[in-house]
């Protein structure tokens, strides 16, 4: 049965959508029911649908993955090669839909069919292969470069458990494994024939006549699974390659006919257990021999898989950087400069300087932070019992690098430029730089920091290597597809040539100060509230006024994110209600969402706090609606695309100089929310960008806080002449909120009195004063539309599309097709 879609070619042929009919569309869904699913529709469950739809849709993807495919190969252009231990993608079905531009034929196949389109949507799980803004970023870079026609590959590793599911406990955060594969499979092709063997552990030996030999101690079995990810109107499709890990030998038959039927299937469960989990940390980095066989097991397959497809069109290996750009998204695959090296010189039998030469014009290197808790480090014995040839080759690069530099005759600290320090532990970021062609950071502060602080010493050696690419988002995601009435709004106002150019969206600032766009833009922020308020009644049951502020802070729980200076303003605006209920106070729900790493134990605590408030705020009857918190259970993309739409109010309130860039603030302040943050990361350009008059900064900056650490910080002070603060803090400790458990939070306050790291107490008095001029300037509805359709309009500059375009240009050389 042939159930695929008859395309319009001559359509395709102009490098548009094809047009499909929804009968056609509809035909195919009823055929994928039946031949793929193997379901009569009477009998089909919600789930059945959704496959069947995905299905589908899919088919329609695949055909412009072939003409990608065949493009790409036949223009020989340098391919670029994103290596990311995490992908944090989301739900794919509506992404796609809109991307290929079938949403109108898909919605009335769907009505013909007795389905609703938007509960199909729902039931696909949310691929959640990544922590936070790391492995979200990477997602966005995909559908950046499908939507530039750059050919591409994304490749990490196909988890089976992606990150765990957080459930609240009486308050506390319980982890609970979840399992996307259950429901997200319609998007992934299997290539069992795409196979990789990696090495782990063994010995190294040559023969005299310069071969190497790596006899290992274990060797698993690397298997593709490929997803197609369409770019806007489908002009392009890339492949996100994902690596499962699988045994060698299927069983150990010997062992299983003698009966010993457990360790007969050992080897299967050892080797699978790599790409079993992704592990739940954010920025911190854990030196277990575990995490290392999954850094070194992806980007093995990755850089084989790589040079196969290079030599299949091309003959001369010293030629592959002209066809070869690869990006190493953080520290994490940075491996790959000695895994490269080790091919071209083991396999391929170049010299090492040669093969130094080879790796470090193919590979480039991204930093996403600067924080000594997340740099990677190995201790060089686990790295050589897991690693030995590599091992030898880093000691290589360390000990010739450090030959290079001292013939330079520079005022640098050959300590600092160690990769392997004290003989005891491998610097990855290091390597990492020693071993790129480019390194960057991520917004326009950290990259300068970058070059006073962690890589001054290198910077000073290879002054052209650092560069800045600021972070960006996809718009197709974070607002085409999540926002549906501002889009159509949009569309209506200045047509679609912003959702690929999103700097055309500033065509629209001019409405800023037009009565009647105002009005619509104030309508669809309504009705986007009104569903965040039905969403967060089922989830918590808590119910929320819609016409509210709604104030948020969303991202993973860490101190130097500062949930706790908004948890605690929020306890000293529930004090200042309480003491005078009657004055005019403008009413706010405080919504949160985020997880901790399940090890962070003050994170989690934080946690208890946020929802500890909440129970006591949401039911006092004194404050009523002036103030509700809600506190929602498991953050995640899809969560988001409910909140950040709904949003008036963005929370970007980290430590100055400790958030990297952010992407969250992005997507916030292009769905009309107005920022409160402090000038860090991304912030500084978004503040930039949108105007002092449309955003709220607050606090110290990057440089006061490195003045006020190295002068040596005492909060004592701040908070006894604080009396807010101070009522906070007492309150936190008192039982206010932990009736059953006065001592609960003693940890809590004790490290704000003693030494406060993040400077919450430092910053406390200047948030909460302009907490308080966003409540006055937030009762002026007209002016505070007008601000917000200025964010919307000012920000087109953080799309990812443009963040792509910075890195074809400025790092790995290739040229964006469209
Ligand atoms: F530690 N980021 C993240 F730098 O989400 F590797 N996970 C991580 O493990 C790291 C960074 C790492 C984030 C940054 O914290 C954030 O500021 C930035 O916007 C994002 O990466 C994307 O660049």
């Amino acid at each position: 049965m042939n159930d695929t879609i008859r395309i319009d070619e001559a359509a395709g042929s102009a490098g548009q959508a094809p047009a499909l009919t929804a009968e056609a569309f509809r035909e195919a869904v009823r055929a994928k029911l039946k031949y793929a699913v193997g379901k009569d529709p009477s009998r089909a469950t919600a789930k059945d649908w959704s496959m069947a739809l995905s299905l589908a849709v899919r088919d329609q993807v695949v055909e412009r993955w072939f003409e990608s495919t065949k493009a790409s190969h036949a223009g020989q252009k340098k391919h670029v090669y994103y290596l990311s231990m995490e992908f944090l993608i989301g739900r794919l079905l509506n992404d796609a839909v809109c991307n290929l531009g079938i949403e109108a034929q898909v919605r009335t196949a769907c009505a013909e069919l007795g389905i609703d389109y938007q509960a199909q949507l729902e039931q696909e799980s949310d691929a959640a292969l990544g922590n936070g803004g790391l492995g979200r970023l990477a997602a966005c870079f995909m559908d950046s470069m499908s939507t530039l026609g750059i050919p591409a590959h994304g490749y990490g590793i196909r988890y089976d458990h992606g990150l765990f599911r957080q459930r609240f406990h009486d308050g506390w955060q319980v982890e609970e494994p979840e399992d996307w594969l259950v429901s997200s499979r319609a998007w992934e092709f299997e290539r069992a024939e795409m196979a990789y063997l990696v090495k782990f552990g063994g010995q190294i030996s040559f023969d005299g006549h310069g071969a190497t030999y790596w006899r290992a101690d274990e060797t698993v079995k690397a298997v593709a699974y490929d997803t197609p990810i369409a770019g806007w109107k489908g002009r392009h499709v890339n492949t996100l390659r994902l690596w499962a890990s699988r045994p060698v030998e299927v069983l150990d038959l010997g062992r299983f006919n003698h009966g010993d039927y457990m360790s007969a299937a050992e080897k299967t469960i050892r080797a699978e257990t790599i790409s079993r989990v992704l592990y739940p940390d954010d920025t911190t980095a854990e030196g277990k021999e575990l995490r290392l066989k999954q850094e070194y097991f992806f980007t093995s397959a990755s850089l084989q898989d790589i040079l196969r497809r290079y030599l299949e069109d091309n003959d001369d290996i010293r030629k592959l950087p002209e066809q070869v750009a690869i990006q190493m998204n953080d520290t994490h695959p940075a491996i790959a400069v000695a895994e490269l090296m080790r091919i071209l010189a083991d396999d391929y039998r170049l010299t090492f300087p040669e093969a130094f030469e080879i790796t470090r014009q193919c590979l480039s290197y991204t930093n996403h932070t600067l924080m000594p808790e997340a740099l990677e480090r190995w201790n060089t014995n686990l790295f050589r019992k897991v690693l030995p040839r590599h091992m030898q080759i880093i000691e290589w690069i360390d000990y010739h690098h450090l030959a290079e530099v001292q013939g330079r005759n520079l005022p640098v600290s050959l300590d600092n430029i160690r990769i392997i320090e004290w003989g005891s532990e491998i610097k990855m970021g290091s390597l990492a730089f020693v071993g790129s062609r480019r390194v960057n950071g991520v917004s326009a502060l950290h990259t300068e920091l970058m070059k006073q602080t962690v890589f001054k010493d290198y910077h000073l050696l290879y002054p052209d290597r650092i560069v800045n690419e600021t972070n960006g988002i996809t718009p197709r995601r974070w607002l085409y597809e999540c926002n549906p009435g501002l889009r159509a709004l949009l569309l209506e106002a200045i047509g679609d040539g912003w959702v690929d150019n999103l700097e055309k969206i500033e065509d629209a600032a001019k409405f800023a100060t037009d009565a009647s766009f105002r009005d619509k833009f104030a309508a669809a922020k309504q009705a986007n509230k009104v569903r965040l308020a039905a969403e967060i009644e089922r989830r918590i049951g808590l119910r929320v006024d819609p016409t509210a502020l709604f104030d948020v802070q969303i991202k993973r729980m860490h101190e130097y994110k500062r949930q706790l200076l908004n948890v605690l303003e929020t306890i000293a605006l529930y004090q200042a209600i309480r003491r005078g209920p009657g004055a005019e106070w403008t009413p706010r729900v405080k919504i949160f969402g985020g997880k901790a790493a399940p090890g962070y134990q003050i994170a989690k605590r934080i946690i208890k706090l946020a929802n500890d408030v909440a129970r006591v705020v949401n039911n006092d009857p004194i404050i009523g609606d002036r103030l509700k918190v809600a506190v929602l259970p498991n953050y995640n993309v899809s969560l988001a695309e409910v909140i950040i739409p709904a949003a008036d109010l963005s929370e970007q309130i980290s430590t100055a100089g400790m958030e990297a860039s952010g992407t969250g603030n992005m997507k916030l302040a292009l769905n009309g929310a107005l920022t409160i943050g402090t000038l860090d990361g991304a912030n500084v350009e978004i503040a930039e960008r949108v105007g002092p008059d449309n955003i709220y900064i607050f606090g110290l900056t990057a440089d006061d806080v490195a003045g006020l650490r190295q002068r040596g910080y005492n909060p004592n002070a701040t908070i006894d002449s604080d009396p807010t603060l101070k009522g906070a803090i007492d309150a936190m400790v008192n039982g206010t909120f932990s009736p059953d458990d006065h001592g609960r939070f003693n940890e809590v306050a004790d490290r704000l009195w003693h030494t406060d790291w993040f400077l919450v107490t430092a910053d406390f008095q200047s948030y909460f004063q302009t907490q308080r001029t966003v409540d006055v300037d937030y009762r002026d509805k007209t002016r505070w539309t007008e601000r917000s359709i200025l964010n919307t309009t000012k920000v087109g500059w953080f799309s990812s599309d443009r963040t792509i375009r910075g890195y074809s240009k400025d790092v790995w050389g290739v040229e964006p097709n469209f």
